[in-house]
């Protein structure tokens, strides 16, 4: 689905300095000139790696069906800034923690038709963020891949492990004696989080050690998730190209 996103995002960043350089140098513009040809000359010479790894991560996706319409902007490497407004008071809660302890940019708006019930927001948020962090990561060439965090919160401690592998897949075990946290369906976490692995091309395991509190538990997944996500999206100096044996993740 985020296929020619992904395409296009991977080729901005690749030829980005090169582009820019190509742009200036064909404009006869004199102050310019000098600064493109040595724009071009160190777009030329330095190994792609570097080119890539010197480039910020970062996608916008807009997605607008006839029950949500929603723009997240993500930036794996910052700033890290967060406005989150789905008009679900408990998912904002959520994000904004999830954003806080992944060091990440995301500003999520959505609007949603919760006059029928919060699921078809909850969903679609998953979905679009999950898109976005793909194209973010384009080709995840020099990415650590892995990630896993224990986050404790009081009395709770889950234990999120992902796999940013391209194969969409969630193990949510999770019990939750009560149905809601306050007017939020507590359920619609694991369909957010099952939208979010799909669209990220994620393997996505959330195991839950102990806890007793619903918004406890809920609120240490979103802080687990945001640790081990930041971790396998870091960059290994050790990581040439794509960290798979089969070269496409
Ligand atoms: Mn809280």
């Amino acid at each position: 689905m985020a296929t020619s996103g992904k395409k296009t995002t991977r080729k901005k960043t690749a030829a980005k300095s090169a582009k820019a350089a190509k742009k200036t140098a064909t404009r006869p513009v004199k102050a310019a000139k000098k600064t493109a040809t040595k724009t071009a000359k160190a777009a030329k010479t330095a190994p792609p790696s570097r080119r890539r790894g010197s480039a910020k991560r970062s996608a916008s996706v807009g997605r607008k069906t006839s029950e949500t319409s929603i723009r997240v902007d993500l930036a794996v490497d910052g700033p890290a800034r967060y406005a989150i407004d789905t008009g679900v008071a408990f998912l904002d809660h959520m994000l904004e923690t999830f954003a806080r302890h992944a060091h990440i940019g995301l500003i999520v708006k959505a609007k949603g038709d919760l006059q029928v019930d919060d699921h078809h927001t909850v969903e679609d948020v998953g979905l679009s963020i999950g898109e976005a962090l793909s194209r973010a990561l384009g080709d995840k060439a020099g990415i650590v891949r892995f990630g896993h965090f224990e986050a404790p919160l009081d009395e709770t401690l889950m234990a999120v492990s992902v796999d940013l592998s391209g194969r969409p897949y969630l193990v949510y075990n999770v019990k939750i004696r009560h149905h809601r946290v306050g007017d939020f369906e507590v359920g619609l976490i694991e369909d957010f989080m099952r939208a979010l692995a799909t669209a990220a091309g994620m393997n996505l395991h959330i195991n839950q050690r102990y806890g007793r509190n619903p918004h406890h538990i809920l609120e240490a997944t979103f802080k687990a998730l945001a640790r081990a996500l930041s971790m396998a999206c870091a960059r290994d100096a050790r990581v040439a190209g794509v960290p798979s044996t089969k070269g496409a993740l």
